[in-house]
């Protein structure tokens, strides 16, 4: 497995960076495995964890070898041994613990969304920028070594000017009206549940591929379910489903369909671009190759091509036909989140203002479906924490 890179080789006039990645996991669900896997896996230790309760935390820590089980998660956030805290809670805890983090010095690996509301994720931007500190939004699909070689051709300008970007994100986990989750309720998980959940996704890779913004948006939002949960259930007010209509800054045009109902889809998230030359599909469900089409020539580009960018081989931890997946972006993500903590710049790192884009984007596409009119998306106002590197001039600026 690859290591933290980087990790105390600070210069010995700078704050010395800690030698291992010492992590706080808040959250014992889902993400709070797969990130309790990513940093182990980085030679990095889960040195406590916190849940719902603490004999979740405590059950938590004795499967997943997770150092202290916290009953109070503020107590773990101030833990001197603690380094990086990981926010795998439902939404509305992000913001709280998230600023109690960074008022404690500690970086931040907080997961999407950023905050349930785009002023909330705009203090939260601000307080990272001013507290100097690395703080990270899992946009995960990023490190798809598939989807970093999609940006780098789209970049190299191989696929020409590109004027339509079209695809979706479809899952059917919520499909019947028995199923509920937290998500569902506006109090817990955001005013926006389908775009909140996973069109946030779709649209940071549509942004990071194509190194162009969202303008405007028209959207429409839709349900299948008017309640959720058993004996007649409740009412439900966050969506299902959304289709999602935009214009980029650069003059494409595109459409998204986003939906938590689709029957037999578990997971597909599709970005298809197509540009004057020719055109790039990549589907996080086939995540090893990627559709490259063209009038002469049509193919698939897998992780083994010669001619594959940097910034995708860099993400290959396996040879080719050992498939990674999901858990490597995991990874990844807290590889370079580890790089970033010792003073480097790792390409692509989503970072607290790629989840205030996010919150951005949420509430144009809710104002839009709402008033049933086209929104104007507005730009970045934050752009302390962009992303380094070439590939998004002005994107931030
Ligand atoms: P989950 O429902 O599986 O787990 C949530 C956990 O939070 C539970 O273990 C629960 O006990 C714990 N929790 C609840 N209240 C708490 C409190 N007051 N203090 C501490 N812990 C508390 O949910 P899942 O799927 O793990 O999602 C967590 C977050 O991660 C969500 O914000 C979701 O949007 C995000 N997510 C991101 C993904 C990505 O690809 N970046 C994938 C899946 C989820
Ligand atoms: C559920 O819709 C979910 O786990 C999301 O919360 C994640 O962000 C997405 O990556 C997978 O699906």
């Amino acid at each position: 497995m690859k290591k933290v890179t980087g990790l105390g080789s600070a210069p010995a006039s700078e704050p010395t960076a800690p030698s291992t990645y010492r992590a706080a996991v808040i959250g014992t669900g889902f993400m709070g495995r797969v990130h309790s896997h990513a940093v182990r896996a980085n030679g990095g230790e889960v040195v406590g964890v916190a849940g719902s309760s603490l004999a979740r935390a405590e059950a938590f820590s004795a499967s997943h070898g997770a150092g202290r089980a916290h009953a109070d998660a503020l107590e773990l956030v101030r833990d001197p041994d603690v380094d990086v805290v990981h926010v795998c809670t439902p939404n509305h805890l992000h913001a709280p613990l998230s600023l109690a983090a960074l008022a404690a010095g500690k970086h931040v690996v907080c997961e999407k969304p950023l905050a349930t509301d785009a002023s909330t994720a705009r203090d939260l931007t601000r307080a990272a920028r001013d507290a100097g500190l690395t703080a990270v939004v899992p946009f995960v699909y990023r490190f798809h070594p598939m989807a970093r070689e999609a940006r780098a051709r789209v970049a190299s300008g191989s696929v020409g000017r590109v004027g339509l970007v079209h695809g979706g994100y479809l899952q059917d986990w919520l499909l019947r009206p028995e199923e509920d989750n937290w998500r569902v309720d506006p109090a817990v998980g955001g005013p926006t549940r389908a775009f909140g959940d996973i069109g946030s996704h779709w649209c940071d890779l549509m942004e990071f591929v194509t190194g162009d913004r969202i303008s405007s948006v028209c959207a429409q939002t839709s349900r299948f379910n008017e309640r959720r949960g058993t004996d007649g259930g409740r009412a439900v007010t966050t969506e299902d489903l959304v289709t999602l209509q935009f214009a980029t800054e650069s003059g494409a045009v595109g459409t998204a369909v986003v939906s938590q109902v689709s029957p037999g889809r578990k997971n597909q998230l599709v970005l298809e671009v197509s540009g004057t030359e020719g055109s790039l599909r990549f589907d996080q469900e086939r995540p090893e190759t990627l559709w490259a089409g063209g009038r002469e020539r049509t193919g698939t580009v897998s992780r083994d091509d010669p001619g594959l960018s940097a910034d995708a081989a860099r993400l290959v931890t396996l040879p080719v036909g050992h498939p990674q997946g999901y858990q490597d972006c995991f990874n990844a993500l807290v590889a370079d989140t580890g790089t970033a903590v010792a003073g480097g710049e790792p390409e692509g790192l989503p970072v607290f203002a790629d989840g205030l884009r996010a919150a951005v984007l949420a509430e144009a596409v809710l104002v839009s479906a709402r008033e049933r009119r086209w929104v104007d998306v507005p730009a970045a106002e934050d752009h302390t924490d962009r992303p380094k590197g070439p590939i998004r001039p002005g994107l931030y600026e």
